[in-house]
């Protein structure tokens, strides 16, 4: 009874309309290179299946000053979490779970007076409430993108306390919405810094070469703070660079400047250093520099047609069933796709952490990046294009400057097509042009018709992409109509290149299939007939300017209920999650072998 007095309702009705409007600030871009204190490792934690402690107060962190005073809830003598870290993987009892779960941690500073300090963090799935010392600093929506919080008037000297809530219950009007097909990894995913500048620093900049350049570069860099008119250089001094530029009255300074760069490819995945240095800060990092288009029906990499030997990967490291997030999750995931033979990465269905995004960039993987915008979106709630936009341009300011990125992906399957859902996309397509006028674009649709073995690519949506990407997956979800070399194709855009964005089906690694007539479909054998059915296929396509298998490794999700063949894993793996190669890997292998 306690715990529900109305003064409690009422302070927090009165907190949640006063604070539960600020969200997340833009967060600051290239965080490698700047004065960070980590505050990566053990959390304390509370786990908090109905909500409770949302009435509790838990951020309040309140201790019992006399013995008659207590509190139901405490972080000190609790569980503890690792940082980053999903929660599911880490506890047992929090496997399934999708709830709320409230993080802690302690950290000593000493106030500086010139300095500026910031709270970042690398992704929370799916909704984080964040408090500093009891009081909130907002919150922020989206489960796999960076935010920050400026802590500069906050902080104390001496020790601070960081409350998070993070609650991972799916949402109807969320993105992702109710229904989709990996795993729903909850809590703090990614890392969390508190960064330091100076009074006035380098916020953001964008530093790439401009659409249908070799050589030109074209951007801008942003200041944030009170000194805003500077002076700003760029070098690289590899190719002896001291480009000079100023910014104006709102700390935005324009970039263009020329050279003989050394293009990035697959081959060649050529990276500069490149400083950017301003009278109040200066940060560095590696970029490098290359131009991809659409033209004719194909796709150009540096002026050079290319065929994109893709894979899709899901942000799981398969060995642990975990969210992937360090560099040896990526580099585990990654030698795999490049062991196949592929150029590009399709980053699966949501911005995947940085690690992965400049590892491939290293390693020569272009790569292919995505919003959660996946089957189930309620288009009709009027929030949904909100967050939309929010999400792009979360996604489109961390990783502009990664030149590996070539094709920003605005949507997968978002069938039926209504005028709500036309009009959310169409516009997420202007703002992202806007944002970013040098990558590709594409809407990634499963919507054709299969019949007498011609497929017709119809969706309006393809009118707004630069790849026209397909989902197909003949011979698994849908017969095949005929000969796969037979088939014929209509598509609705066809002077676009065609990208064959996922199609496979699911086999079981191993020879133990039970009842053989049941068996047959869930097989290596089966799902290598449907790799070796693909490939005949493909010569058919119109404009084909790549192929993607859905996927590399074998995840979990928890809509594959098949207690024998899947055990609640999604089973379309080239390899196992433990990393075994089923005989489809090898039809595909030689493929990219070839092309
Ligand atoms: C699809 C989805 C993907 C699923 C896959 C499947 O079309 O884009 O997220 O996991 O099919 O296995 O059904």
């Amino acid at each position: 009874i306690k715990i529900f007095s109305n003064k409690r309702i009422l302070i927090f009705l009165f907190s949640f309309l006063l604070v539960d409007m600020v969200i997340g600030q833009d967060a600051m871009i290239n965080i490698q290179s700047r004065n960070a204190i980590s505050l990566n490792g053990q959390w304390n934690v509370i786990i908090d299946p109905t909500g409770v402690g949302e009435w509790l107060q838990v951020w309040l962190e309140k201790r019992p000053q006399k013995k008659t005073d207590f509190f139901e809830y405490s972080f000190d003598g609790g569980p503890v979490l690792k940082v980053p870290g999903d929660f599911n993987s880490q506890k047992s009892e929090l496997t399934f779970f999708e709830g709320t779960v409230w993080y802690r941690k302690k950290f000593n500073y000493t106030i500086q007076n010139e300095k500026r300090l910031f709270l970042h963090f690398g992704a929370v799935n799916y909704i984080a409430d964040v408090y500093l010392n009891g009081e909130k600093l907002g919150i922020h929506e989206g489960g796999f993108t960076p935010f920050q919080f400026e802590i500069t008037n906050k902080v104390k000297s001496g020790i601070n306390s960081i409350v998070v809530k993070t609650n991972n219950v799916r949402q109807k009007n969320g993105l992702p919405g109710l229904g989709y097909d990996w795993f729903n990894y909850g809590g703090i995913t990614r890392d969390v810094n508190i960064i330091e500048t100076g009074k006035t620093y380098i916020q953001d900049y964008s530093i790439q070469l401009k659409k249908g350049s070799l050589n030109t570069v074209s951007g801008w860099i942003q200041l944030d703070g009170l000194q805003l008119e500077q002076k700003i250089e760029i070098k690289i001094p590899e190719l002896n660079i001291q480009y000079k530029t100023k910014s104006d009255k709102k700390g935005l300074a324009p970039v263009d400047f020329s050279s003989g760069f050394e293009l990035w490819s697959p081959e060649n995945p050529k990276l500069y250093k490149v400083i950017i240095k301003s009278e109040t800060d200066s940060v560095s990092e590696n970029i490098g520099f290359r131009n991809i288009e659409v033209k004719e029906g194909k796709v150009l990499l540096n002026n050079h047609p290319i065929f994109l030997k893709a894979v899709n990967i899901h942000e799981e490291n398969p060995y642990k069933g975990a969210r992937a997030y360090s560099r040896d999750d990526a580099n585990l995931l990654l030698k795999a796709a490049k062991e196949l033979g592929c150029n590009l990465v399709r980053l699966a269905h949501y911005p995947h952490n940085e690690n992965m995004i400049r590892e491939a960039e290293r390693m020569g993987l272009m790569i292919w990046s995505e919003l959660p915008v996946y089957q189930h979106i309620d288009f009709a709630d009027s929030t949904v294009p909100v967050k939309m936009d929010r999400m792009l341009g979360e996604m489109i300011r961390r990783d502009k400057n990664r030149c590996g990125v070539v094709v920003w992906s605005l949507s997968n399957e978002t069938y039926p097509s209504t005028p709500n859902r036309d009009k959310a996309l169409v516009e997420l397509t202007k703002k992202c042009k806007a944002l970013d006028s040098v990558r590709l674009i594409t809407h990634v649709i499963n919507s054709q018709k299969y019949l007498s073995n011609s497929f017709e690519l119809w969706d309006t949506l393809y009118r707004h992409s630069d790849l026209v990407s397909i989902n197909e997956y003949a011979g698994w979800y849908v017969p095949w109509q005929g000969k796969p070399s037979d088939v014929k194709w209509k598509v609705v855009c066809p002077e676009k290149p065609v990208f064959i964005s996922e199609f496979g089906g699911e086999a079981l690694f191993g020879s133990d299939y039970g009842p053989a007539d049941e068996a047959a479909y869930w097989t290596e054998e089966y799902q290598e007939k449907i790799y070796i059915d693909q490939v005949k296929m493909f010569n058919t396509v119109p404009n084909l300017s790549g192929v993607c298998p859905w996927l590399l490794f074998d995840y979990r999700s928890l809509s594959r209920l098949h207690p024998v063949y899947q055990k609640g894993y999604n089973r379309k793996g080239l390899l196992s999650e433990k990393g075994d190669k089923k005989k489809a890997w090898y039809i595909m292998k030689v493929y990219y072998n070839k092309k």
